[in-house]
């Protein structure tokens, strides 16, 4: 990374090597697509190769030197991980796949033992499926309900809802996304927190695009489990992380079972292993763990007040321009102070995916489509949307090469 008295995306620009790909003749590549994932610096990349070259072996078994270094490494990056979200006790952190993992950790492992008939779980209408589908399988399985916090015409929770589901006295769980992928709504997760604990119900927040984007304090947020994936924060694919408390965690039964997990076998009983391992079952992800580390490092350097700064001032960029191409619909609240840097759009009338076909001949890549948020897509009543997602290397001129590509799609569709 270069001096600091640049802007970010010059500083950190030149250590992402897929930044400099040509596409679709020979057009710079202007990636815009990173609430889906982020590409990854050269020093993540390094890492892994590293690993593999110098240190490969598997972890908390053997006393060998390789499994000691690898070992070492991968219990570095869990501590890495507690530093930079303010977690006291690095043993409430469990290594999972990621977000889609960790949710449905809790709800089969704290779910099936906590739920039941009668007892009401809410979440809201701009999850992404996987904070909905987990519940409804769950309430499906034990008569509980699943209710809804609605979204407002500007894509902001409508929290007085929240507020009647909890007067019922029978909400065991809120399940919600600090912000939203779609629309980029950011959760006022500390008035949600504040009403589930007063009500005595439990709270999980979806972190993806929360964690990678802004400074989260999960050691004071006050939330009971938390979860988030290392590659949307330029880390590998394959490797999420569940916080939970520690008390909740000792009162859980394992998720699944093997390995890493157990303390004794015998041929009629086990006993299982101390936090966080008894819910690290098998062979971990050890390869990605430990080069999530350097996508720590990275943004531990960067500053995460200067992520949240860089992606505000992109999306006010994009959002004034944006509302000036003709034909052009944005959902969401429209307001940076609200929003990450996330906008969905349409062009009304014309299929995200011809949007997104076209824009991609210039070599602008956006995603198209029900953003795995199909809820949300109905209270919209649209069958999808185009998303443009913002990060640290992106640039003004890159929003300059996405308007005019928007403006060609309205000039293409006669808007
Ligand atoms: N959203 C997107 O393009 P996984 O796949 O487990 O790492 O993350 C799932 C997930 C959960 N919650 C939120 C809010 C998310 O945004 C995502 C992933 C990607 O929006 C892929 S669908």
């Amino acid at each position: 990374m270069q001096s600091s008295t640049q802007s970010l995306d010059t500083q950190c620009r030149s250590d992402f090597p897929v930044l400099k790909r040509r596409v679709r003749d020979d057009k710079a590549l202007v990636y815009l697509d990173n609430a889906a994932t982020t590409q990854k610096p050269i020093q993540v990349i390094d890492a892994i190769t590293n690993y593999y070259k110098n240190h490969n072996s598997n972890i908390h078994r053997a006393v060998h030197a390789l499994a000691e270094e690898s070992t070492e490494a991968f219990e570095a990056t869990r501590s890495k991980i507690a530093k930079f979200l303010n977690i006291a006790h690095s043993e409430e952190i469990i290594f999972v796949r990621g977000t889609t993992e960790a949710i449905n950790l809790i709800a089969y492992a704290w779910g099936r033992d906590n739920v039941q008939k009668g007892d009401i779980i809410v979440t809201t209408e701009y999850e992404h499926h996987s904070n909905i589908v987990p519940w409804q399988v769950l309430t499906q399985e034990t008569g509980a309900e699943l209710r809804y916090v609605d979204i407002d015409d500007n894509g902001e929770l409508m929290l007085e809802q929240l507020d009647e589901h909890l007067a019922t006295g029978k909400v065991k769980l809120v399940a919600v996304s600090h912000v939203s992928n779609v629309l980029g709504t950011i959760t006022d997760i500390q008035k949600v927190i504040k009403k589930c604990k007063d009500a005595g119900a439990k709270i999980l927040i979806d972190g993806a695009q929360a964690v990678p984007h802004m400074k989260v304090d999960i050691g004071n947020l006050g939330c009971d489990f938390y979860a988030f994936s290392a590659h949307k924060m330029l880390g590998p694919t394959g490797v999420g992380v569940l916080w939970a408390r520690k008390e909740l965690l000792e009162n859980m039964k394992p998720f699944q079972c093997g390995g890493d997990m157990i303390r004794e076998v015998h041929k009629q009983e086990t006993t299982w292993n101390d936090l966080p391992y008894k819910f690290e079952a098998g062979t971990p992800n050890v390869a990605d763990v430990i080069c999530f580390a350097a996508a720590i490092d990275y943004l531990t350097e960067i500053g995460m007040d200067n992520v949240r700064n860089h992606e505000i001032e992109l999306t006010k960029y994009a959002l004034e321009k944006m509302s000036k191409v003709k034909g052009l619909v944005i959902y969401g609240p429209n307001d940076t102070k609200k929003q990450g840097g996330v906008i969905s759009f349409n062009f009304k009338d014309v299929h995200p995916h011809d949007v997104a076909t076209i824009i991609d001949k210039n070599g602008v890549a956006i995603r198209s489509g029900h953003h795995c948020a199909q809820v949300l897509m109905e209270k919209l009543d649209v069958a999808a949307t185009n998303r443009a997602s913002f990060y640290i290397y992106n640039t003004k001129e890159e929003v300059n090469t996405l308007i005019d590509s928007l403006e060609q799609v309205a000039k293409v569709f006669k808007l």
